[in-house]
């Protein structure tokens, strides 16, 4: 099937049957389409021949923008000279120089890397290596897992057990049992337009201990979260949550994982969020800007302790669990192209120089209509609107058509529009995005 570019839109629908799309109302997409055909630094170019201002960087993965020549070459190099070579039982030397890469910018002591396809399959590895752990050094009984509401950790069932976003839990009430959750820390009531970290929130924190005197520690394998919640509308973490997690994990013996698949390559100015706040955990999940979102990969960091201690057995396979595709040459020549990029143009570093302008242009839409709240750390944000009569999310619904329509895209999360431009982006452009933003949520109803 092959898009007509003369062809008009309700044409084009009658061919749109095939793809079951994810994450999308189905339905509603194929009757009014919403179709990109190319793109190049930090514009779309839709099927119509509109540019589009990126304002999320694909799905929060396009950090140094789109079309990256070097990129591109690298990938086409590797896919002639190396297509594809086993990693079971084999090797070829891509996944061992990418992971070496990927631990010099790594917290102290994560510097043992297992690769995936996607931040779903990094969840999922990061839950079974924890549990492989705690029984490799004793700990047999530590098999509860402990995630957040609203968590977002990807679609497999570890993910959607320990996540928190009740819509992709509802249909799949089979799920990982001897699973608790902490509780969000969105709290607008006291919160509300915060500038940098929110205020108040750390007794959040407390509730783990509260699970493991239910529970028992000798019971809980492992805590996973996201530094900054993405997914569910760009949740901050308040001012010493997440130092008074790694006390509370670190008493008990209890491994806190990090998911950094959105908050990891920049996002929040430093290679991880782990960094940016001081808190390093025992293993953090990634995907995304690992390959500046060309070619799918996740990559797992593993605390060297951890490692070390599943490679004490009689010898033979250590873990077993992998994927066909982990450390894909193709995909690591994309993430070694990619890592040169945000070095060489310093990309991390310019997240925190631009986070002040960046602040300062989504804040100055707290006085438009609805605007219950609004976030901002590093380059991303979120605004949160009040639900209109409809019900919840059809005003967020709405500004997020409006947006594009007038050639910006954001995500939209009930009624928080989520922004995360590429880091490339310059400050005339973060200037056009604030006021095509701010004339949607004027017109929404
Ligand atoms: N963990 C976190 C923290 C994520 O944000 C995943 C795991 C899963 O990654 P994969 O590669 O399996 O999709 C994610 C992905 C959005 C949105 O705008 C967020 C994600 C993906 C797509 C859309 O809400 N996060
Ligand atoms: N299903 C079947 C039938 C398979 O043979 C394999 C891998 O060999 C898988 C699933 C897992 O695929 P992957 O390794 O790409 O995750």
């Amino acid at each position: 099937m092959t898009f007509d570019n003369s062809a008009n839109m309700i044409e084009k629908t009658n061919t749109l049957d095939n793809f079951w799309m994810p994450f999308t109302a189905n339905r509603q997409f194929k009757a009014k389409p919403r179709l990109l055909e190319s793109a190049a630094g930090i514009y779309f170019t839709s099927d119509d021949g509109r540019q589009i201002l990126d304002g999320t960087a694909g799905l929060w993965c396009c950090n140094a923008g789109h079309g990256r020549q070097e990129i591109t070459e690298a990938v086409s190099k590797q896919i002639a000279k190396l297509d594809f070579a086993p990693t079971f039982q084999m090797g070829h030397p891509l996944p061992f120089e990418l992971a070496s890469r990927l631990a010099e910018i790594a917290p102290p002591g994560l510097n043992r890397i297992f690769f995936t396809n996607s931040g779903s399959e990094s969840a999922d590895t990061a839950l079974k290596i924890a549990l492989a752990y705690q029984r490799a050094i004793g700990q047999s009984s530590r098999t509860r897992l402990i995630g957040r509401e609203l968590g977002y950790h990807g679609v497999g069932f570890g993910g959607i057990s320990v996540g928190g976003m009740v819509n992709n839990r509802r249909a799949f009430p089979l799920q990982l049992p001897g699973v608790d959750h902490l509780p969000h820390t969105l709290d607008i009531a006291r919160n509300a337009f915060s500038t940098g970290l929110p205020e108040f929130g750390i007794e959040k924190a407390d509730e783990l201990e509260r699970l493991v005197t239910l529970h028992g520690a000798e019971n809980i394998a492992a805590v996973i979260v996201e530094p900054m919640s993405g997914s569910a509308g760009v949740i901050l973490p308040p001012v010493g949550y997440l130092q008074r997690l790694r006390e509370i994990t670190r008493k008990h013996g209890i491994l806190l994982i990090f998911d950094e698949v959105i908050t990891g390559f920049g996002r929040v100015g430093k290679a991880f969020a782990a960094q940016r706040w001081g808190v390093t955990p025992d293993l953090i999940t990634t995907a995304k800007g690992l390959t500046n979102g060309a070619i799918p990969m996740g990559a797992v960091f593993v605390d060297e302790r951890i490692h070390d201690a599943l490679m004490q057995g009689p010898d033979g396979i250590e873990l077993f669990h992998g994927y066909t595709y982990s450390g894909h040459p193709v995909a690591c020549a994309a993430a070694l192209a990619t890592l040169d990029i945000y070095q060489q143009e310093q990309l991390f570093e310019r997240a925190i120089e631009l986070e002040g302008y960046w602040q300062d242009g989504l804040h100055s839409l707290r006085d438009l209509p609805n605007v219950l709240d609004i976030r901002a750390i590093g380059l991303v944000g979120g605004v949160q609107l009040a639900a209109n009569s409809q019900g919840p999310g059809k005003r967020g619904f709405q500004v997020f058509e409006q947006c594009f329509h007038n050639d910006l895209m954001v995500r939209v999360t009930g009624d928080t529009l989520a922004m995360s431009p590429p880091l490339i982006v310059t400050k005339a452009q973060i200037d056009t995005l604030v006021e095509k933003l701010a004339d949607a949520i004027r017109q929404a109803d």
